[in-house]
């Protein structure tokens, strides 16, 4: 059982309110995923001062209030380069699309046109990925360009270039700056000059100096046209889990508002076990400010019941669970036919698709009334609000670290 709502619930005064306002950041910090959190500096500090004062009502408004702007948040993704570079590719990558699916970007195609084209992604419509007009064609004016974009539409921008980034990327990449947006450079096709490098050079070739060569290469070139001190990623679009896709993951994420993070997460491909461990720990974070709400409101009078234990809710949670980590029937088909085997097959090595024997699970209620206990002491006898929030705790993480070891077990299969 969590310590710290398991000490919330043994004491509703304000002295233990007192003391766990003083806890609660250095445990935040422990519970939250390396790459941050989805509270924001001001919210932690509003959270930390409604404990210290005792302010129940306040603390449950709170992480309603940042739980919901977390659930609605928009990301919108610009990506721009020269025709040719890899955008389209990128993009469909980023949304688990093949190039023959339905609505993916359409690739290999020259765009000589000043529009851009929105491409949402599949599963999370709240994020879009924008195709930019290419910074390459004729018609590119720095002056204008981000005027006529709309540049104040986007969280960040993504420049990409599959050989020497331009003037134009570099005057572009100031005026991003300049405007207090972010942006990132991205040199594609690496799998490609390994490969030719291969060929051509068989008995001089190690992969690890080509890649430094291409790095220095670019930043070199970075440097030539002003700009200095820009990180770069190499990643190549048919292989997002090899090279800097990690880490420029793991680098958007760090940068992105607090609460754009969690939507974010969630779209990552489950490519590797960093990927489904950051998956999990922004997963993991949202279930406890579920449940320290759901806690407070047990101590609150009059409140009317918050959080029952809802059988549809939680098999819907569970659901979703596998959406994010790529366990959905679709995906499952997909993987059974990328490995050439059935899907029953697949299924057989999964434990998440058995609803029932995770609710059934004895652990749960033998977990649910020990972190009761206490609780029980304080007020003389079980709460069925107390019982039904530690119930929904405990079997979400249970759903979640289930579903997190499966994406993992089909990951070492793939
Ligand atoms: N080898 C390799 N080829 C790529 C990569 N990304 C894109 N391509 C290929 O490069 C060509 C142009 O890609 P596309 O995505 O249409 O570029 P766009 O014009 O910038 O949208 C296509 O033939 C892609 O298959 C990559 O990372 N590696
Ligand atoms: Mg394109």
């Amino acid at each position: 059982m969590d310590q710290f709502i398991s000490d919330f619930l043994k004491d509703p005064s304000g002295k233990n309110l007192q003391k766990l306002s003083v806890e609660f950041l250095p445990y935040y910090c422990m519970l939250i995923s390396k790459v941050g959190g989805i509270l924001s500096q001001e919210t932690l500090s509003c959270i930390q001062k409604a404990l210290q004062e005792g302010k129940l009502t306040d603390l449950v408004n709170l992480i309603q209030k940042a739980l919901t702007i977390v659930e609605d948040a928009f990301l919108q993704i610009a990506v721009i380069g020269e025709s040719g570079a890899g955008k389209s590719s990128f993009i469909n990558a980023l949304r688990r699309l093949s190039h023959e699916a339905e609505g993916s970007a359409s690739v290999g195609v020259v765009e000589t046109t000043m529009h851009r084209t929105p491409y949402q992604h599949p599963k999370y419509p709240q994020v879009t990925f924008w195709d930019l007009p290419g910074t390459g064609t004729p018609n590119f004016l720095p002056d204008t360009y981000l005027e006529k974009v709309g540049f104040a539409d986007y969280d960040f921008f993504i420049i990409i270039s599959s050989s020497r980034f331009t003037l134009n990327d570099a005057l572009l990449a100031q005026k991003i700056k300049d405007v207090g947006k972010k942006f990132y450079f991205v040199r594609t096709k690496v799998d490609s000059d390994l490969y030719n490098e291969e060929k051509t050079k068989p008995t001089t070739f190690t992969k690890k100096r080509i890649l430094q060569h291409i790095r220095d290469y670019c930043l070199a070139n970075l440097s030539d046209i002003g700009v200095s001190d820009s990180p770069i990623f190499l990643i190549s679009n048919f292989d997002l889990a090899d090279f800097d896709f990690p880490k420029l993951e793991e680098t958007l994420l760090k940068e992105l508002p607090e609460h754009k993070r969690h939507t974010f997460a969630l779209l990552l491909p489950t490519i590797s076990v960093a990927a489904i461990e950051i998956k999990r720990d922004f997963l993991k974070e949202k279930i406890w400010l579920e449940a320290l709400k759901s806690a407070a409101v047990s101590f609150i009078p009059f409140t009317p019941f918050v959080c029952g234990f809802d059988l549809p809710e939680q098999e819907q949670c569970l659901k979703d669970y596998r959406n994010y980590f790529g366990l959905d029937d679709e995906s499952i088909e997909e993987i059974a036919e990328k490995l050439d085997t059935s899907m029953e097959d697949i299924r057989g090595c999964l434990k998440c698709l058995n609803f029932w024997s995770l609710v059934k699970d004895d652990s749960i209620s033998a977990k649910v009334i020990k972190g009761a206990e206490s609780f029980f002491a304080v007020k003389g006898g079980p709460e069925s609000s107390v019982i039904q929030g530690l119930k929904v705790y405990i079997l979400r993480l249970k759903f979640l670290d289930t579903v997190a070891d499966d994406a993992k077990h089909l990951l070492k299969m793939i």
